[in-house]
């Protein structure tokens, strides 16, 4: 059926609380083959004064019974929606309801579901309402006590949330456990998991002295790739006592991994459950930074269950306050435990890449959205990373002793609540006694803001003044905002190197604002936005020269030392691209920016820097990548974007050849593997040099490309090496690839990278070679990390294949999103983000994207979550 209807909106200004609360819930599953029955019983109250009826949400679940205080009641409509019950006559009721579900069918992966021959939920945001009829929102906050009965032999392991607390045998080679939460919590956090796993266990005693049981569970024969994600968990959990004075609250901490999930990991109360990819990490099987990831992500789940669990949100517009908080807090976490400055080059390149381009788009909006069709379609960007920036911004503007009060503040006053943004800052302000009214409009203004900077030396007074200005552009919905409260860090360095002042932030809060340096002596260069102390982006009246002084001179602030850098790749990056979009082959290249280059690696060639220098250096010498180029394009073409970046890289390679075979010799793995920073660093370092020497694709780029695999004892080598040969189309490519494959056929989570490779490279017969993959036997749609390694890899790291003039990448994705739409909407719609920003391109590029996304619009039954971003990218 055609989507003739428009799925409602839900609006953050109609609010309203619940009449109808929940003190208790005791949940009985009993799991059969192909289906299962749930039980709840559901202890209610009234509020005095409601007589309206009582809804509650239900989606593809098949009723049973339903009781009031044990009588059957038979006076009750449902709906696709939900079910609703005439207001009970007592003020205090139990509510029984008995559902059947089909776990087994369940490729949405939302409320319970089978991953692989394993049962596992996801109920965040909305998934509690299709395992049974309940108040799905999160301010309906309760305990819980969860039966789950099994066949003993297939589901050995049987989990929920909170501690277990009875088991045994039950009828028919069956058994139970019983869980008791004591944390009252909404529905989202709850969880379940029965099936066939093996452990890791440890644990962790908190700073009060409290023992606490921490269990990895995954796949048999995957225990050997857990112990970094335990040792991960143990650092988060000292890290949260340490930093934010927040301690463990259960005995027992379960992490499952499973094969299918549709995020990263979900922060269940003591049961998260993690994609495998977020987990399992071993040298031969993960590269360095997945073991980062695997790390911050570990923290990240665990550092909600403060941020997230014991305060919880009031509705879904108010995700950011876990999200941006929690976000904010594992990049901390991870800035304390590796290199700070790296850390933020990381995490601002993420931003910029991802969240500007979002702002930009027709899907902008603010951190807290002020409606949405779909939820999960809200699990942005926005909402995560810039909603971290914000929550920097706070610790920026009150300084990092006046933040520790504040949190504080947060955590005992809000403890147990279902708490919203406006909390938050109310904590932020009553700690501080700052005033943060114009700072609030974070929360409401979508699009990044435009910053100017003017600065000028007067030699006579010695005084160096600066013009700061602000533009927040338009957005969908949007017009004529107000000026924001921006926190600009600044730093004024003399022509020897040393800094003239502290940092000093400047508070802009106009749209325009002057400020003056007194007593500056000589003239300086001044390094704006040091550490990226707000989400803008900045235009200043500095020169090349100031820029190229930067990229040596600027040793107080790592993150600014490496954007100067980056400033000057970009400039040069467009200039070309310009000249190839004008049709020229054979463009200029500004030569004191390629003798910079000389520089660089004659620095990383020093062997005394730290491992954290080396870090940096080896992402300085790294290009920006072709969407980054493309953000500041009108009309763009990525294919120019990408000759360009082939062309610069070309010429890199000719000029420094010499320097770069050295960074490449001298950064050789001595002795046996490890993951230390320093090793990490020279993998990094070395990694970068190989992949501007193969950058040519010719034969002896095969053979170091080839020399390269075959020579590595890890997977952050042996994928640099794929990386290297995948576009390259000697036979060496074939071998690699093959030897790749049979290799690690068994592992699941590698084989994703043997398609993401394949599907991220350019070569000519690009399509043919995605339809070979689309139907290679190891290929499963339903899987969302495989879906995910040949479709998003495709459409979002391969820009001038996806872009191709025929237009055959969109159809390429459009086919796959129309065909995700029924299996699996939440991972279809995500599909969508490259079709977005369609505007963005040539004309005939917009026409044809136009046609795909009109094409997606046009099918049969479409999922709420695709018709939202479909429908909006297109208005
Ligand atoms: N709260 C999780 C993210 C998450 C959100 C939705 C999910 O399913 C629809 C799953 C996970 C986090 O921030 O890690
Ligand atoms: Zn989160």
């Amino acid at each position: 059926m055609l989507r003739t209807d428009t799925p409602k909106a839900i609006h953050l200004k109609d609010y309203k609380p619940s009449p109808y609360q929940v003190s208790h819930i005791d949940l009985n599953f009993d799991i059969y083959d192909g289906y299962t029955n749930v039980t709840s019983v559901i202890s209610m109250s009234n509020s005095a004064d409601n007589k309206d009826d009582l809804f509650l949400h239900g989606e593809d679940v098949e009723l049973l019974a339903l009781k009031i205080n044990g009588k059957t009641i038979s006076t009750y409509k449902t709906d696709d929606q939900g079910l609703t019950i005439p207001c009970p006559s007592e003020k205090e009721f139990k509510l029984e309801i008995k559902t059947k579900i089909t776990p087994e069918s369940n490729t949405r992966l939302e409320g319970l579901y089978k991953s692989g021959d394993n049962y596992c939920t996801q109920c965040e945001a909305e998934g509690f309402r299709r395992i049974t009829y309940y108040l799905d929102r999160p301010d309906i906050m309760a305990t819980y006590t969860t039966r789950i009965e099994a066949d003993k032999e297939k589901y050995p392991v049987l989990l929920s949330n909170g501690n277990k607390t009875d088991s045994g045998s039950a009828e028919g080679g069956k058994h139970f456990t019983i869980w008791q939460d004591p944390h009252p919590k909404p529905c989202y956090l709850f969880a379940l998991v029965a099936g066939k796993f093996n452990h890791i266990h440890d644990t962790f005693t908190t700073v009060s002295g409290r023992k606490v049981d921490l269990y990895i569970y995954v796949r048999p024969g995957d225990e050997d790739q857990c112990a970094h994600a335990m040792e991960s968990l143990k650092k988060s959990m000292k890290w949260d006592e340490d930093v934010y004075g927040l301690e463990y609250d259960l005995d027992l901490f379960n992490i499952v991994a499973v094969s299918d999930f549709n995020m990263g990991a979900m922060e269940n109360k003591s049961l998260n459950i993690f994609n495998t990819a977020l987990v399992l990490a071993a040298q031969e099987t993960a590269t360095d930074a997945d073991f980062m990831r695997v790390e911050s992500v570990i923290a990240h789940e665990y550092f909600h269950n403060w941020s997230g669990n014991r305060v919880t949100c009031r509705d879904w517009f108010q995700l950011s306050l876990k999200e941006g908080l929690t976000v904010f807090r594992d990049q901390e976490f991870s800035a304390d435990l590796h290199s700070r400055p790296v850390q933020r080059i990381d995490d601002v390149t993420h931003l910029r890449r991802l969240q500007f381009a979002e702002d930009a788009g027709p899907l902008a909006h603010p951190i807290r959205p002020e409606n949405y069709i779909e939820i999960n379609n809200f699990y942005t960007m926005t909402v995560y990373e810039k909603g971290a920036e914000v929550i920097r911004m706070f610790r920026t503007i009150l300084g990092a002793e006046a933040y520790r009060k504040a949190t504080d503040l947060y955590f005992s006053r809000h403890d147990g609540d279902a708490a919203t943004c406006d909390d938050w800052i109310k904590c932020m302000e009553d700690a501080s006694g700052k005033d943060l009214t114009q700072f609030r409009l974070w929360y409401s203004q979508a699009g990044t803001p435009r910053v100017t900077f003017e600065g000028h030396y007067d030699p006579v007074k010695k005084i160096y003044s600066v013009e700061l200005s602000q533009k927040i552009p338009d957005t969908p919905g949007q017009s004529g905002k107000k000026p924001m409260h921006i926190p600009v860090a600044i730093g004024l360095i003399d022509q020897n190197g040393n800094d003239l002042i502290d940092t000093k932030i400047l508070h802009l809060t106009e749209s325009q604002q002057a400020f003056t340096f007194e007593n500056i002596n000589s003239k300086p260069v001044p390094s704006v936005l040091r550490n990226f102390s707000a989400p803008v982006i900045l235009s200043t009246n500095l020169t090349d020269d100031d820029y190229a002084f930067l990229t040596k001179h600027e040793v107080y602030d790592g993150f600014n030392r490496w954007e100067a850098g980056q400033y000057l790749h970009r400039k040069a990056l467009e200039k070309l691209t310009g000249a190839f979009e004008s049709g020229e082959t054979k463009p200029d290249i500004n030569q004191n920016y390629l003798e910079s280059f000389a520089d660089i690696y004659i620095n990383a060639l020093n062997t005394d820097i730290t491992s954290d220098e080396r870090a940096l250096l080896a992402r300085t010498m790294h290009l920006p990548d072709i969407s980054t180029i493309v953000q500041s394009r009108e009309n763009a073409d990525p294919v120019a974007a990408y000759n360009a970046r082939q062309y610069l890289l070309a010429a890199i390679k000719r000029t420094q050849k010499p320097l770069l075979q050295k960074i490449y010799k001298a950064n050789e793995e001595k002795g046996a593997f490890s993951v230390t920073p320093d090793a990490i660093a020279r993998r990094a370092l070395r990694n970068e040099a190989l992949s501007i020497l193969t950058a040519t694709h010719g034969t002896g780029c095969a053979k170091l490309a080839k020399e390269h695999y075959f020579a590595a004892d890890n997977m952050t080598d042996r994928m640099a090496a794929l990386m290297a040969i995948a576009p390259n189309a000697n036979p060496e490519r074939e071998e690699v690839l093959e030897d790749f494959y049979n290799r690690y056929k068994d592992f699941q989570l590698v084989i994703d990278k043997w398609f993401s490779v394949q599907a991220s490279s350019v070569r000519p017969d690009i399509i043919a070679h995605l339809q070979n993959l689309r139907h290679h036997p190891d290929f499963n749609i339903k899987n969302p990390n495989r879906a995910r390694s040949l479709y998003a890899a495709f459409a979002m790291n391969n820009p001038s294949s996806f872009h191709a003039q025929d237009s055959s990448g969109y159809s390429f994705l459009a086919d796959a999103i129309i065909e995700l739409n029924s299996i699996n909407p939440q991972i279809a719609a995500r599909l969508l983000t490259p079709m977005r920003d369609w505007r963005k391109y040539t004309l005939d590029r917009q026409t044809k994207m136009k046609a795909a996304l009109e094409r997606i619009l046009e099918t049969p039954n479409l999922s709420p979550d695709v018709f939202e971003i479909t429908s909006k990218s297109l208005k």
